[in-house]
């Protein structure tokens, strides 16, 4: 009996371990990784309603179903693109891709995110960083990426959490590029490849032109209804031009 209580406890000990390590194995903030100090971290813009906004990606391999940002995009030293992704199969994903007039001699976006069949991949510049986040097909997944173009330093939070910082590629990120949902660009706005494409639901994606705190990221997770009100665009009808068999679907009731 004694002996089944102590390897009970040395079982739930290393589970606690176990469970705790990958949480103290990153930092509450990045700002120690981008050489910030206090005094210069981001202020907290007010939280207010948020528009909530839902789109259907149909579950077909094509280069005709995508949704175009309308809303002219600035220089971005930093920026930040959430949004509310559920896969429809376990292929390869393209979920967005901005694209600027460099890109059309190299087929190289500024950046994307996308996920191919068993990570989080995430490009800027032609760099690119494979993150170890396999998501599962039809499923809902909270994913926000900040990005510095100081460092070159990209985060990925899931479900309101910092799990991954990787390193892709410094340098602004130009602005006056085309911003697209569910295809790759290889020349501004087309050329688009079918394998590179996406299938599944998008909802709330949004951008801001600054790094949200982690704090931010977690509340946005927790209410979706608010968000910090500085975004740049949401995926309302009057910032997009919709393509294809690419639906608008009621969002969950705030
Ligand atoms: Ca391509």
């Amino acid at each position: 009996m004694k002996a089944t209580l102590a390897l009970t406890l040395i079982v739930l000990v290393t589970v606690f371990d176990a469970g705790s390590s990958t949480s103290e194995s990153l930092p509450e903030t990045y700002y120690e990784f981008e050489g910030r100090d206090d005094t210069e971290r981001a202020t907290h813009a007010t939280n207010g309603a948020c528009p909530q906004t839902s789109y259907f990606f149909p579950n077909v391999e094509t280069t005709t179903n995508y949704i175009r940002v309308t809303k002219p995009i600035p220089n971005l030293h930093e920026f930040t693109v959430c949004g509310i992704f559920k896969r429809f199969t376990n292929g390869i994903d393209w979920w967005v891709s901005y694209a600027t007039m460099p890109g059309t001699t190299n087929n190289q976006n500024e950046f994307f995110i996308s996920h191919n069949s068993n990570d989080i991949y995430i490009a800027m510049n032609g760099h690119g960083m494979i993150e170890g986040l396999k998501l599962s097909a039809n499923k809902e997944y909270h994913i926000c990426v900040t990005s510095f173009s100081s460092t070159g330093t990209s985060y990925v939070f899931l479900d309101g959490h910092l799990r991954e910082i990787g390193h892709t590629a410094s340098g602004t990120v130009s602005g006056g590029g085309c911003f697209i949902i569910g295809q790759e660009q290889d020349i501004i706005g087309g050329k688009f490849d079918p394998s590179q494409s996406f299938q599944g639901t998008v909802r709330n994606l949004m951008l801001w032109k600054r790094a949200l705190d982690p704090e931010e990221i977690l509340k946005l997770y927790q209410n979706q209804c608010f968000c910090p009100q500085d975004y740049l665009f949401t995926l309302e009808r009057k910032n997009i031009e919709i393509f294809g068999g690419v639906t608008a679907l009621w969002p969950p009731k705030c």
